[in-house]
């Protein structure tokens, strides 16, 4: 196994920005208090999912693991609002995606003993160009996806951390036919802290491993995009509706990022 990937630091925004457009992610320390991870943990171990919206829980027995994501949390309980926003995350997202910003989906997700490793994939590749042109420095894709996460858990390897391929972004394609490499660089493990939260651009190669402890991972997951991308609400067709109790306690930049925008291209 590859050693875990040195989460290196970065105190100014301009440099947070340079590590996510150069490696593909870019790592934030102790963001939460113990208090709030309390916190969040109980409301996502609360939360009940609902088909309807497209969540999921799996019954283990039936599954092999127990899977429970929750989509789009900030409409669920008032306690996720403040993570649409989290200061020292939502600096580098509107830097990169663009003072208009919005939140693509907000994710609780828990994941169980059993849990397999996922396969090396992208979240969303915005464009498949050669390696050649790639590797060209003058040659710059804008990040369009970013998805922050928000870590409730002390990370161990049995646990099932993240792992990252840093710099694959700039494969310029997606992984093919099982693929765990690009050019020799092996994925590596995020073991961090709870309270912990990364950032990453969704065409880095990357995967979630196996949880082979006894303990279900709590992970929240945010997903910010590009204003001229869609947000990804379910149910469709009018069906998704913000719950007014919720919105009535979000900041103006909060209510922006779920939605709330100036009119521009297209309106
Ligand atoms: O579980 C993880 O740590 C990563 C999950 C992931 O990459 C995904 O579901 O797309
Ligand atoms: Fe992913």
């Amino acid at each position: 196994m590859s050693e875990p990937l040195p989460l290196v630091v970065y105190d100014a925004l301009e440099d947070q920005v340079v590590a996510l457009e150069r490696d593909g992610y870019v790592f934030f320390p102790h963001m939460l208090s113990k208090e709030e991870i309390r916190t969040l943990r109980g409301s996502m171990g609360r939360l009940e999912a609902d088909a309807a919206q497209y969540d999921r829980h799996t019954d283990p027995d039936e599954h092999g693991f127990m899977n429970k994501s929750i989509n789009n949390v900030f409409n669920r309980d008032p306690v996720f609002l403040p993570y649409l926003d989290r200061p020292g995350v939502i600096e580098v997202t509107e830097a990169v995606l663009g003072e208009d910003a919005h939140v693509i989906g907000m994710t609780a997700w828990l994941t169980g003993p059993g849990r397999p490793e996922q396969g090396i994939h992208v979240d969303w590749q915005p464009l498949t160009l050669p390696e050649d042109i790639m590797a060209d420095p003058r040659v710059r894709i804008p990040v369009y996806i970013t998805t922050a996460h928000f870590y409730l858990d002390d990370i161990y390897e049995a646990l099932g951390p993240t792992q990252f391929i840093p710099g694959s972004h700039r494969a310029g394609r997606t992984p093919q036919h099982g693929e765990t490499m690009w050019h020799e660089i092996q994925p590596r493990s995020i073991i961090c802290n709870a309270g912990d939260v990364v950032l990453f651009r969704s065409e880095v190669w990357h995967r979630g491993t196996a949880n082979t402890s006894d303990r279900v991972r709590y992970l929240l997951q945010v997903h910010y995009a590009r204003r001229i991308i869609t947000q990804k609400f379910p149910p469709y067709l009018n069906r998704f509706q913000f719950d007014p109790k919720i919105l009535s306690q979000a900041t103006e930049r909060q209510k922006r990022l779920m939605g709330d925008h100036r009119p521009s291209n297209y309106d």
